[in-house]
């Protein structure tokens, strides 16, 4: 490759959630010269300090464009880098720029460098592919807390936790976004239930307001029990106005007097008629909304009301909240109903790609000729607010024995990555704790970032390939189904930085 010198700008940054009594870390006189020994090799060096903390973790974020973008590879680093590194003068990183395989063009190359007091590495990512969701109870009182769902770029909360009374006068929302200003923060709102939980007092300050507030309009079934979609959950009758209106105020209510803004909300869910879970052991008939005695599955007239009162629902909440606030939906409807889908900001495919998807359920997906796939649904949806956003979501767990004969979990958030590159999606990783159901913070073993993409991609019998600024994807199908649907290798500056082809998983 050629000189860098003459193109190297450096700068430090800090990142650190501020906290009475305790010290920031700071990272100051960050230099990056290229030796001229003919070596090739780059010498960054910094100082970092931090009164009360004897080791920080520093990631290393480069651009390539002075500083208008931090999604540079980075690449062949070592030195003081990573999660434990004691502050000091003179913190020195060697960048062999030679060994990387494919030579990059001159620009206005920066370095920045990111350090934590809190064990978390701000690595670079693109594109801006990354997401969390978190419906589980959250300490969100922890700074280290703040930083790690910083990292994402839409992050899916569930509202009542963040709106309890615990948080009532605590910014969460905003301490997450003095660490990331472009994270959008979206709250977990039900679209057609009330939980019995919420009932007494005592109960999380929003789901038992809700549960008041929507007390009066419980649908009942064809035997007079009280209708519930799910144990413990109440259906509600949306096709009231008033129902709809109760809920709406409650957002609208919490929003306002919270020191938690959310960007916007998740409804869960919108289908094109009522699901009930039929598990459930102690109701009895059916659910009837428009109280005729005829069940919501066979009753066409209800399930059509139904589902105008869904688009009333957002309609209403847009009218109160603003154009700019965000509603993007989950559930089985806007998969395939585009004028519906036209109506959201983002969709979210829950234990994606099981739902919706024919078989191959992941093949289908990526499928252009199948009309609802995913290239298709983005299309549909809005973009006003920086959007769209299509999140991929699964919190089963899978496992396989990999090449060394040892038992390895899928990441699938890696494996959506790989999705989310080829159609602009969000991957939302997850722990894969093992229970069902459980939405719970997850995070990629092996950051990436390769620029933003330069074209679609380009599908060539069993293979896809997607080239990026600075990397490319390439995807070939093995069953098209999940788990196991196919495999793939992302490439950066001409190295392969990831690739799975089960057994065998890399790095
Ligand atoms: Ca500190
Ligand atoms: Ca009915």
């Amino acid at each position: 490759m050629r000189a860098l010198s003459r193109f190297l700008a450096a700068c430090g940054i800090i990142l650190a959630a501020g906290v009475a009594l305790a010290a920031d870390p700071v990272v100051t006189n960050v230099r990056m010269a290229q030796r001229t020994d003919g070596s090739g090799l780059v010498d960054i060096h910094y100082d970092l300090a931090d009164a009360d903390s004897p080791v920080l973790a520093v990631a290393v974020q480069m651009s390539a464009d002075g500083g208008a973008h931090w999604d540079f590879p980075v690449l062949h680093m070592t030195g003081d880098l990573g999660s434990s590194v004691a502050p000091g003068a003179d913190r020195h990183i060697t960048w062999d720029a030679a060994a990387i395989p494919q030579s990059f063009s001159e620009g206005q190359y920066r370095v920045r460098l990111a350090a934590s007091d809190r064990g978390i590495l701000h690595k670079p990512h693109s594109p801006r592919n990354v997401a969390i969701t978190d419906w589980s109870s959250v300490n969100w009182s922890d700074p280290a807390t703040w930083e790690r769902y910083a990292r994402a770029d839409i992050f899916l909360a569930m509202a009542a936790s963040l709106w309890s009374q615990q948080y009532v006068n605590e910014p969460v929302i905003g301490r997450i976004k003095a660490i990331n200003p472009d994270v959008k923060v979206i709250g977990y709102i039900s679209a057609k239930t009330a939980q019995l939980s919420g009932a007494p007092a005592s109960a999380n300050a929003f789901w038992h307001e809700w549960y008041v507030r929507t007390r009066p309009y419980w649908v009942y079934t064809t035997t007079g029990d009280t209708a519930q979609d799910w144990p413990g959950n109440v259906v509600l009758n949306i096709l009231n106005p008033g129902c709809r209106s109760a809920m709406i105020e409650t957002v609208m209510e919490f929003q306002q007097t919270s020191a938690n803004h959310f960007d916007g909300i998740l409804w869960d869910y919108f289908n094109s008629a009522l699901w009930v879970y039929d598990g459930l052991t102690n109701v009895t008939g059916l659910p009837d909304m428009d109280g005729d005695g005829i069940g919501h599955a066979l009753d066409v007239d209800e399930q059509v009301a139904y589902r105008n009162a869904e688009v009333s629902l957002v309609s209403a909440l847009r009218d109160s909240l603003g154009e700019g606030f965000i509603q993007i939906f989950n559930g089985q409807r806007a998969y395939s109903d585009s004028t519906f889908a036209g109506l959201a900001d983002g969709l979210m495919y829950e234990i994606f790609p099981t739902l919706q998807f024919p078989a191959p359920n992941m093949k289908t997906a990526l499928d252009p000729t199948y009309p609802f796939n995913l290239y298709a649904a983005r299309g549909w949806l809005r973009d006003a607010n920086g959007g769209p956003w299509v999140i991929m979501s699964n919190p089963w767990r899978t496992q396989y024995n990999d090449q060394n004969g040892q038992t390895t979990y899928l990441l699938s958030g890696n494996q959506w990555r790989a999705v989310a590159m080829l159609m602009d999606g969000y991957a939302s990783w997850n722990s894969h704790d093992g229970s069902t159901f459980s939405y719970t913070y997850g995070w990629t073993d092996n950051d990436i970032s390769i620029g933003q993409p330069l074209g679609p991609p380009v599908y060539d019998g069993n293979f896809i390939r997607r080239d990026f600024q600075y990397g490319r994807i390439e995807l070939e199908w093995k069953t098209g189904k999940y788990p196991d649907p196919f495999n793939y290798r992302i490439w950066a500056l001409g190295e392969r930085i990831e690739e799975l082809a089960v057994p065998l998983h890399f790095p």
